[in-house]
């Protein structure tokens, strides 16, 4: 295995306020590093030549390039353009300006959504556009696998030290707290704590319950993150998850549990499920010598903590 010191090495985390990248800078307080972040205000992604500026300036080693516009399936679906545009805008100019600035190492963050939407399950690498794509995220999927092979493209032509993962679902302290935009897992958070401090007794479920998906804590995936930057150097990206999933009536059962919520589930069909299936095949990662740590009801747990401190109470 490649490794790659990141002592005394001035590492930008590209999007720090996100979910992922907010973890993802935790994680790199324990490294001997210089942690380099830029507000919004201070650099806009979209801008192309701001971003070459900023980088050549800022004199960046190594990039985790965790900035995208995310969001659950139905900011997905509603929102298209501003997904497949702002996405590719966002990855293009961080990784044509790190390459032009000589940055040693970038590592870019993919999503599970990119495999097609009856991928053989659990998924594996090799699987990637072997297939049509899951229509409600499929402008998201698009512009990371832009990604994934932009980052392939500069490691074959120009030599750069590039390479991706692929998280799953994420879930934990900092996610957004949106009902319509949210992911799933912040979205029934957010609806189940409120049924309990209303005392109210049902809650809706969008869709039909049934779909599987794989949740991973995102404390686990910044320190997988991390192990890749430091041990990882081959074109083929690697997918991060837990490698096992559960249905979306599971997931909102467990959080019933932890919020002390004894009411009644009930299910809007009229809005999408998505893909019926989506876990990842973790065995290459595995093999690399690392695996996720944080069982899932000790993760829910905590994700849900956190939300009812640094949400709910405040918003009270
Ligand atoms: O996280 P999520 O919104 O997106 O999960 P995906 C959607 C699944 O949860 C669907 C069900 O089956 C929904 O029907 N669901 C039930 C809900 N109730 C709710 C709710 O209140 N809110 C939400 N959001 N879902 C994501 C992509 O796809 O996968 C991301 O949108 C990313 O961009 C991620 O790629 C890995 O899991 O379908």
């Amino acid at each position: 295995m490649s490794s790659f010191d990141l002592s005394r090495k001035r590492v930008w985390v590209a999007g720090h306020r996100g979910m992922a990248g907010a973890a993802i800078a935790r994680r790199l307080e324990r490294e001997p590093c210089e942690i380099v972040t830029a507000a919004r205000s201070e650099l806009d992604l979209l801008r192309q030549a701001d971003v070459h500026a900023w980088v050549a300036d800022q004199k960046i080693d190594a990039v985790f390039l965790a900035a995208a516009t995310v969001g659950g399936i139905m900011a997905n679906t509603t929102r298209p353009a501003e997904f497949l545009y702002e996405n590719l805008t966002i990855e293009t100019n961080v990784i044509h300006a790190a390459k032009s600035a000589g940055v040693k190492k970038l590592l870019f963050l993919g999503s599970s959504c990119i495999y097609p939407r009856m991928a053989e399950q659990p998924m594996k690498e090799e699987t990637l556009l072997t297939g049509a794509l899951e229509p409600t995220n499929e402008w998201y999927a698009i512009a990371k696998i832009a990604g994934i092979k932009l980052c392939a493209a500069y490691r074959r032509q120009y030599g750069c030290d590039f390479v991706s993962v692929m998280p799953t679902n994420l879930y934990g302290p900092g996610d957004r707290y949106d009902a319509e935009n949210g992911h799933v897992v912040a979205a029934l958070i957010m609806k189940i704590h409120a049924a309990r401090m209303s005392n109210s007794p049902t809650v809706e479920l969008w869709g039909s319950g049934t779909p599987k998906r794989e949740f991973l804590f995102t404390e686990d995936l910044a320190d997988a993150c991390v192990f890749v930057m430091k041990n990882y150097s081959e074109e083929l990206f690697l997918n991060v998850g837990t490698g096992r999933d559960m249905t979306i009536l599971e997931l909102a059962e467990s959080i019933a549990r932890v919020a002390g919520w004894k009411g009644t589930l009930t299910f809007d069909r009229s809005k999408p499920d998505g893909m019926p299936r989506k876990v990842m095949n973790v065995s290459r990662l595995r093999d690399l010598g690392w695996s996720a740590q944080t069982p899932f009801d000790e993760g829910i747990r905590q994700a849900y903590d956190w939300y009812v401190a640094s949400v709910a109470n405040r918003a009270a």
